[in-house]
């Protein structure tokens, strides 16, 4: 008897690279350290109700001077790469001069992962703008693309010869949609078209900076790391439906990914959105002559988020039932700009602590349709993970749901590579529990449990789990 797919054992190809992504925001903590001056992340969870329990990041999980002992820890569990973030206020404060102090940071991070022998893959930005250019307007002012060209030329000449991959942003969707049109991450703005505005500014910023620092001799691989999902319609046989599905896929997906790799918006999200203004302007007037041909530059790498799909309706539904998890005001406001009319009534699947739906499918279906739909650069998986609320007991933490979580897309992720998608390697996220942006503390998304009273690390069932299946190259069947 040959026993069904999600109980057989699977094998990756050999070379498959196996890693733990942070971020710089979520863990660092010495927010005041060094020289370094306060981010949109900073000012935004000091706003009242912004962020769960009040939480920020001043603190979190001191990694920046508990690195060595996390360095040990992505060791012991015999992971080959670790994915982190800089912090560009740390780098250049302000936004302005340059800042040894903070540099030296990552200098000495890298040199304690390479004496490690554990690959480094540098983030340039996750979502940490130095507050001083969000208040000359930030990813909506076209001159923070060049601010982010300075910055990316001054790591790469500190890093860019020990550190083999180097991407620039991290899921621009949620800087951009989050950030500018729901609020419900830094900086916070409410503005419809502004979301569609940081969106090409933060593209544009990619674009330069890779044209910049193969300018400079980059050896590193370049590319960027898009959070990508699949848009169902709720009724399959309403066309309401499909098109607030297809609307999802245009502004969640193909607003960058279009740009991207084929050097052009796609024409039904300019169609839909021809209408919405910037600063009394159509939004589309911030794309100049040349922008596209910067956008898509050619990437070594794409890295992909995946964390769930949805099923979208374009007629009024109650919000779905999360448990309870998410704070009212976290579920108001449209992310999709135009979108107001979209819901996301659910559709029975399992859902995570933090109320995402578990739909470990629908991650074969959007990398194939990606093989399908683009000339693609090789890829990585840069996140994918689980929050749940995990408790040491007895000194350990027995994070069934996570494993299960990890197992279920490890295995949705091979089906894909079967079918011919060329993935590279995969990071978990997150190594620590850590600051989860407008959720504070609350969700725990780590392979690693962190107690934030004590700074203890617990690596967690999970942890142990998957530190098997990195050392062997294969899930075991059941
Ligand atoms: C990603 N959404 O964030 C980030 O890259 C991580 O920093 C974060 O901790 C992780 O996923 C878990 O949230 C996202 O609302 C935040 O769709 C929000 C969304 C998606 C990704």
């Amino acid at each position: 008897d040959t026993p069904p797919a999600h109980l057989r054992p699977v094998e990756f190809p050999p070379g498959f690279g196996w890693g733990a992504a942070t971020a710089a925001y979520q863990i660092e903590g010495a927010a005041a350290e060094d020289g370094r001056t306060p981010s949109i992340w900073d000012t935004y969870s000091r706003l009242p109700g912004a962020v769960i329990g009040g939480d920020t990041g001043d603190v979190a999980c001191d990694h920046y001077h508990r690195y060595p002992e996390d360095v040990a820890l992505v060791r012991d569990l015999g992971l080959g790469s670790y994915r982190f973030s800089v912090a560009w206020p740390r780098v250049r404060p302000d936004g302005g001069a340059v800042n040894q102090a903070g540099l030296d940071f990552y200098r000495r991070l890298v040199d304690e992962l390479l004496g490690a022998g554990i690959t480094p893959w540098l983030t340039l930005y996750h979502w940490d703008l130095p507050q001083t250019l969000e208040d000359a307007g930030g990813w909506t002012n076209r001159d923070t693309a060049h601010r982010f060209v300075d910055y990316a030329r001054t790591v790469h000449d500190a890093l860019g010869d020990r550190v083999p991959t180097i991407t620039t942003m991290n899921e621009p969707w949620c800087s951009a949609f989050l950030g500018h049109t729901s609020g419900r991450h830094a900086p916070g703005r409410r503005e419809g078209a502004a979301g569609l505005v940081a969106a090409h500014h933060l593209m544009l910023a990619h674009g330069l900076a890779v044209q910049a620092l193969r300018a400079d001799g980059a050896t590193a691989d370049l590319g960027i790391t898009l959070n990508l999902t699949v848009a169902d319609p709720h009724d399959p046989t309403d066309p309401v439906d499909h098109d607030a599905a297809r609307r999802v896929d245009g502004l969640f997906n193909r607003v960058f990914l279009d740009p991207l790799l084929r050097g052009a918006y796609p024409e039904d999200v300019l169609a839909d959105t021809a209408a919405m203004q910037f600063a009394g302007r159509p939004w589309s007037d911030v794309v100049h002559d040349g922008d596209l041909a910067a956008v898509s530059s050619k990437l070594d790498v794409l890295g992909v988020n995946y964390y769930n799909g949805a099923a979208y309706s374009g007629h009024p539904h109650p919000a779905p039932d999360d448990g309870g998890v998410r704070h009212p005001d976290l579920l108001s406001g449209t992310p999709f700009p135009g979108g107001e009319d979209i819901t996301e009534p659910g559709r029975g699947l399992p859902r995570t602590g933090i109320g995402w739906e578990v739909q470990p499918e629908g991650f074969t279906r959007l990398l194939v349709r990606l093989d399908a739909d683009y000339d693609l650069p090789p890829i990585w998986i840069t996140e994918n993970g689980a929050a749940y609320p995990d408790e040491v007991v007895d000194g350990r933490v027995e994070d069934h749901e996570r494993r299960a979580y990890v197992e279920a897309h490890l295995r949705a992720l091979h089906a894909a590579i079967e079918a011919g998608v060329d993935v590279r390697g995969y990071f978990a996220w997150s190594l620590l529990d850590n600051f989860e942006w407008s959720y504070g503390y609350g969700q725990r998304f780590g392979i690693v449990h962190v107690d934030y009273d004590t700074q203890v690390r617990t690596p967690k069932s999970s942890a142990h789990w998957y530190a098997r299946v990195a050392a062997s190259g294969r899930i075991e069947g059941h």
